[in-house]
């Protein structure tokens, strides 16, 4: 789905560290390490994360790809550390160890537990469910932050807020006075991301109920891009269309189960005559009276705001578990339980903004090309229309 740019990430939840290269970018990128720490942090963010996140500092490490303060235009290597490494030296060891480690055999419905198991053969779900791990999204942030500059320096934001945590919902429509920026800056004073103070309570609530109950809470969160000339992706392919790939890469985050654009699924129960968006002129260029294609028309941006709303099922670690099976002896018990989130929404929100980065970064350099940020924005200059 990305033509420009490619990232990898590895790692463990508990081994030593996470790893991530991204390749694509142009030369003369200004990025630090404080700009990525800035991002990182927020995802750390939000009310119903568990212990991990008190233990965790995330901090990326820029190896590569990076000299006096600027991107060399070759691959950028990171790596974040896990803290938590120092009590899992054993559990975790690269090298075989004598000691026994007790082994994960209880698969947790929900989880990759039971299919991973089955896929590889293992004996012990720990093999599955280390990688499986929500802690990988930490690269995704890292890496995505990179992206998230680039655009920032040719005038695109990507912001989010969570609108419904559970079944509350803050059923304020997306504004237009606020650019992303602010209005993620507005989201991250509050441990929801919800704007509403009267649903931000309600939330939280619902959160503490839900952990009370041993339970864990999904939701529902908007994503937001600006700035974005015409002619990101294309009608010309199937994979080509920028629907098509803003999707693939939201539906790859751990627990994204539903994504719509613009109106969404509302669109279906409207008229046409209700729903598509009016074209106007105002003298230099022209003007949507509405948005509720979401910024996308025929696979291509339509420089109007990118408008994403993502679903997230609640976590499947549960502290009064469900009903499993032993992998080995068939026995009926409880699934596996460990340390987890009772609600990961609003740290969600910015995983799914740097999966939008990735994306609108990779389109942005297919359409305009350049080895430079200085040739990007000359060529952006040249072509590009509003
Ligand atoms: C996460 C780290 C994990 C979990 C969470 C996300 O830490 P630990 O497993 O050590 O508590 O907090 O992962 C999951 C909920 C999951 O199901 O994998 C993180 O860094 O975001």
């Amino acid at each position: 789905m990305l033509t420009r740019l490619k990232f990898l990430t590895a790692g463990e939840s508990h081994g030593q560290g996470l790893l991530g290269i991204l390749d694509g970018m142009p030369a003369g990128l200004e990025i630090s390490e404080e700009y990525i720490g800035v991002h990182l942090a927020r995802r750390q963010m939000g009310h119903g994360r568990g212990g991990r996140m008190k233990i965790e500092k995330d901090f990326g490490e820029i190896w590569c790809g990076v000299r006096h303060g600027k991107t060399l235009g070759a691959p950028v290597g990171i790596l974040v550390r896990n803290k938590d490494w120092e009590n899992w030296t054993k559990k975790m060891s690269v090298s075989p160890v004598d000691d026994k480690i007790r082994t994960v055999t209880l698969p947790r419905p929900g989880h990759a537990d039971l299919a991973g198991v089955q896929k590889y053969g293992f004996d012990d779900i720990r093999n599955v469910l280390e990688r499986s791990s929500a802690r990988e999204t930490t690269m995704r942030v890292a890496l995505g932050s990179i992206c998230r500059k680039l655009l920032e320096d040719v005038g695109i934001e990507v912001g989010s807020r969570v609108v419904q945590i559970h079944d509350v919902k803050d059923k304020s429509p997306f504004s237009d006075t606020l650019s992303p920026n602010q209005l993620s800056a507005i989201a991250d004073k509050s441990s929801v991301r919800c704007l509403n103070k009267k649903a931000e309570q309600a939330m939280i609530k619902m959160i503490d109920d839900a952990k009370a109950s041993g339970d864990s809470v999904g939701g529902v969160f908007e994503v937001i891009a600006t700035g974005l000339p015409y002619g990101l992706g294309s009608y010309t392919q199937w994979d080509r269309k920028l629907h098509t790939r803003i999707s693939a890469l939201m539906m790859s985050v751990n627990a994204f189960k539903g994504i719509e654009i613009g109106g969404g699924f509302g669109n279906a129960e409207q008229f046409g005559s209700e729903i598509h968006d009016e074209i106007g002129h105002d003298g230099k260029k022209f003007i949507r009276y509405s948005n509720n294609a979401g910024g996308i028309e025929g696979g291509m941006s339509n420089a109007q705001p990118v408008v994403l709303r993502m679903a997230m099922k609640p976590i499947p670690t549960l502290i009064k578990p469900l009903r499993s099976i032993d992998i080995h002896s068939k026995e009926k018990k409880d699934a596996h339980k460990e340390r987890t989130d009772s609600c990961a929404v609003p740290a969600a929100s910015i995983i799914a903004e740097s999966m939008l980065c990735f994306i609108l970064a990779d389109t942005l350099l297919e359409k305009f090309g350049g080895d430079s940020m200085t040739q990007l924005k000359a060529h952006m200059g040249a072509t590009a229309k509003y």
